[in-house]
């Protein structure tokens, strides 16, 4: 793999990624989009067996339909996402309060999104896309517009390539993933790279080893000092990457002192699968991230593009309607370079996020007229200002007990919702 000069103080592990300037985009910006889109998408979640018989999965088609290999090849080859619009990906994430993107590189069946020099599993290779279209650097061009981060997921694990699997021949495999990478940072300088399929496994062999995880990290961090990198770069120690990676599930607590990003599908596949429109409600999107900001984490929403490229109407709409609740509270006080506040216990009644000197508090059980929410308090601090956000309607605040009784005036904001925006003087 190509060596870029060694320097002291290049070494990934020699800063704190929760306290790194390098990271400081990522902390603040807490909600991106995760896109899964790759050969499997062509598909779109379904495989007619040749006895008649439909096999149901998304991006783990090949594998868990029992496609072979030469037919999974000859599909990939009619892939043509012509229909792939980055404007209007970008625009949906935009649209949805996203600031940043993570689109699949390399899933696990191994076939590239752009035209990799390592083999001809890719889309410019192997497919019947417009040989002069990258989707990356369209999406990349797009990003850089509208100031949005770009971020590739890129699977360790790869089912089509025969050097994996072999120990002898793995070095040869490592050689091309570094070049794989060399080429992803070189012609797209991403923000940040997302790996996945670290783990042990069989059918093919995975030995991916925290050894493994340190030096390509290292090898990383040497070609793109500030690059963010998520912790399955190894096996998933607080040591490994920078960020923690919950998936489909939010932690109950702040996980102190370290780096974390939830990342969850719109409905229940990565991958473009027709026939689910299990699709989670707006509502669920807007307290999810609620949730997750309020934890000091990010969260990473997914879509799966169909095989034209297209991100499904059901997933836009959703977005949309989550952007547009950011907008009208606060433009996303509650979330943006807000996290957790450290004073206050987590309420039954919401969420409460902490931004230098104001709490916000987003309550998605919205008292009775004239009734009191209670906000208990972990450390001493005092309230100087409340209001409604979005509304400049006051809030009433009472010392009471252990913290203090908030009664917000006017009658309820729209579901799933309202936000109080507490300025408080902290203990020093
Ligand atoms: O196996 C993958 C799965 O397809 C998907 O990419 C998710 C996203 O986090 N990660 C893996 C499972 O952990």
């Amino acid at each position: 793999p190509p060596r870029p000069a060694e320097g002291p103080g290049t070494n990934h592990a020699t800063d704190d990624p929760f306290t790194a300037p390098r990271t400081a985009w990522w902390r603040t910006d807490r909600f991106g989009m995760f896109i899964h889109f790759g050969a499997y998408s062509n598909l779109e979640g379904e495989y007619t067996r040749p006895d008649g018989s439909v096999c149901r999965n998304a991006e783990w088609i090949e594998r868990e339909c029992g496609i072979p290999r030469a037919e999974y090849e000859k599909q990939a080859a009619a892939f043509n996402p012509s229909g792939f619009d980055a404007e209007a990906i970008v625009r949906a994430a935009k649209d949805a309060g996203q600031r940043y993107l993570v689109i699949t590189a390399k899933h696990h069946d191994g076939y590239a999104m752009w035209p990799t020099r390592q083999n001809t599993w890719n889309l410019r290779d192997h497919s019947a896309f417009d040989k002069r279209r990258d989707l990356l650097a369209e999406l990349k061009r797009a990003a850089d517009a509208a100031g949005i981060r770009l971020g590739f997921y890129y699977s360790i694990w790869d089912w089509h390539d025969p050097d994996f699997a072999d120990p002898a021949a793995f070095p040869r495999y490592k050689k091309r993933m570094y070049g794989q990478l060399a080429e992803l940072i070189e012609n797209y300088d991403p923000a940040l790279l997302w790996f996945d399929g670290e783990w042990d496994a069989d059918r093919p062999t995975n030995r991916w080893s925290r050894q493994d995880g340190a030096e390509l990290q290292a090898y990383l961090h040497r070609l793109k000092p500030d690059l963010i990198v998520n912790n399955r770069v190894g096996k998933r120690d607080v040591v490994d990457g920078d960020f923690g990676t919950p998936e489909q599930e939010i932690p109950a607590e702040p996980v102190d002192g370290q780096l974390w990003e939830s990342c969850m599908t719109l409905n229940d596949h990565w991958g473009y699968a027709r026939y689910d429109g299990n699709w989670k409600s707006p509502a669920t999107v807007v307290r999810n991230l609620l949730d997750v900001a309020s934890r000091g984490g990010n969260y990473l929403l997914n879509v799966g593009p169909d095989r034209l490229g297209r991100i499904p109407q059901p997933a836009v709409d959703r977005l949309r309607e989550t952007g547009r609740w950011l907008a009208a509270h606060g433009q996303g006080a509650a979330v943006y370079g807000a996290g957790h506040t450290g004073l206050v216990a987590a309420p039954s009644w919401g969420a409460v996020s902490r931004r230098g000197d104001e709490l916000y508090a987003s309550v998605t059980s919205w008292p009775a007229a004239g009734a009191a929410l209670h906000l208990t308090a972990r450390a001493p601090f005092r309230i100087t200002a409340a209001r409604v956000l979005g509304s400049d309607r006051r809030v009433t605040v009472v010392p009471a007990g252990d913290g203090y009784d908030l009664t917000p005036s006017g009658p309820a904001p729209d579901p799933p919702a309202g936000v109080l925006r507490l300025t408080i003087e902290p203990p020093p």
